[in-house]
């Protein structure tokens, strides 16, 4: 029986259509703004957020980090809620790369409150490091795929407003919250004065994500690109696999949702296993295992061994994730496997 693969929607490889149209993509020099297939991708990523103009980078993190770059000067402080992926799993880039420092935010399932943004923005001192940019994420990875509903981005926004200070999306999954609740993509956006999207996640390209912005902060971003290192040349190769994910790919993530609420209904009737159904929003599933003589790596590896791959995100606690890739027969052969692995725990 073939591994079913739930430890990110990052793990789909391309469809034959796909791969049919990077094979057929007509290509040029993109650092010099020539490469056609790009130019597509850019334009239709910047109509679907409602924005002027977007620019192709090859990960979510660059996405970020050139935003981040963009905002700030050395010194400043960036708002972030605490288990946000810029200040778990970026490896500590915005430090490095922008001289910046993270101020750490709890939130609800991911989502911040608009009076904690408040709090957290420094008074104008000179001890202190100037706040000048919040980052939100859509939707919140470790918050288990949690959607932000527009309201409070609106409500977030007018705090960041009224203190004069950027707002940031990181969109990696923002497609998935448009499908989910029915927001347009552009509505969503609108509020951010600068948001990145992957094409690489359930969208099920192989690689890219966008940032997309007013034209002369892409313009910006460009240069900062090439700064980063990640000006690529005769890249419609990759952006036609984009093309063809925003063309087609973007509805079917109702099917994915509908798998992880499945999965988690299946998890819920195994004895041990606490899983809240109610809280799966899209693709992710958040699970916890009763404490016992087997570590986390052993619970993984077991699972890995009887054919199901799975990430952990803390002590007995676990994500599944759902996309283009696995099927509702896969959600019922794993939920068989994490039966056999975890009711023996309890
Ligand atoms: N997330 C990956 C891992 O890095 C944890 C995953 O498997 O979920 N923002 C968010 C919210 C993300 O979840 C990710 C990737 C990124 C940015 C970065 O994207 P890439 O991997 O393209 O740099």
């Amino acid at each position: 029986m073939p591994t079913i693969d739930l430890r990110s929607d990052t793990v789909t490889k391309p469809t034959p259509a796909m791969r049919e149209a990077m094979a057929q993509a007509e290509v040029g020099d993109d650092v010099y703004g020539e490469d056609p297939t790009v130019n597509r991708l850019e334009a239709m990523a910047a109509a679907l957020l409602g924005k002027e103009s977007a620019l192709f980078v090859p990960t979510g993190v660059m996405g970020n980090q050139l935003a981040i770059r963009l905002h700030t000067r050395p010194g400043d402080e960036v708002i972030v809620e605490h288990s946000s992926h810029l200040i778990r799993y970026e490896g500590g880039s915005a430090s490095s790369l922008s001289g910046v420092q993270l101020c750490c935010v709890p939130g609800d399932r991911g989502r911040l409150a608009p009076e904690s943004v408040e709090a957290a923005i420094r008074p104008r001192d000179l001890h202190n490091p100037p706040t000048t940019l919040v980052c939100l994420e859509q939707t919140h990875n470790v918050g288990g795929g949690s959607i932000y509903p527009l309201e409070t981005i609106h409500r977030i926004t007018e705090v960041v407003r009224a203190h004069g200070l950027a707002l940031h999306l990181d969109g990696a999954r923002l497609f998935n919250a448009v499908v989910k609740t029915g927001v347009s993509a552009a509505d969503f956006a609108r509020p951010f004065d600068t948001v990145s999207f992957c094409l690489s996640k359930g969208l099920g390209a192989p690689v890219g994500s966008m940032v997309v912005s007013d034209a002369a902060r892409v313009q910006k971003l460009r240069r900062l690109r090439k700064v980063f290192g990640g000006g690529m040349r005769q890249v419609g190769i990759l952006a036609a696999a984009g093309v063809y994910a925003l063309e087609h790919h973007i509805p079917r993530l109702a099917e994915d949702h509908g798998n992880a609420h499945y999965l988690a209904t299946l998890l819920q009737d195994i004895p041990g296993v606490v899983v809240d159904v109610k809280a799966v929003e899209t693709n992710m599933v958040m699970f916890q295992v009763p404490r016992s003589s087997q570590s986390t790596e052993a619970l993984l590896a077991g699972c890995r061994e009887a054919g199901v791959l799975l990430n952990a995100v803390g002590d007995r606690a676990f994500r599944v994730v759902t996309h283009l890739d696995v099927t509702r027969e896969d959600m019922v052969a794993a939920s068989l496997i994490f039966r056999r692995v975890f009711s023996a725990l309890s």
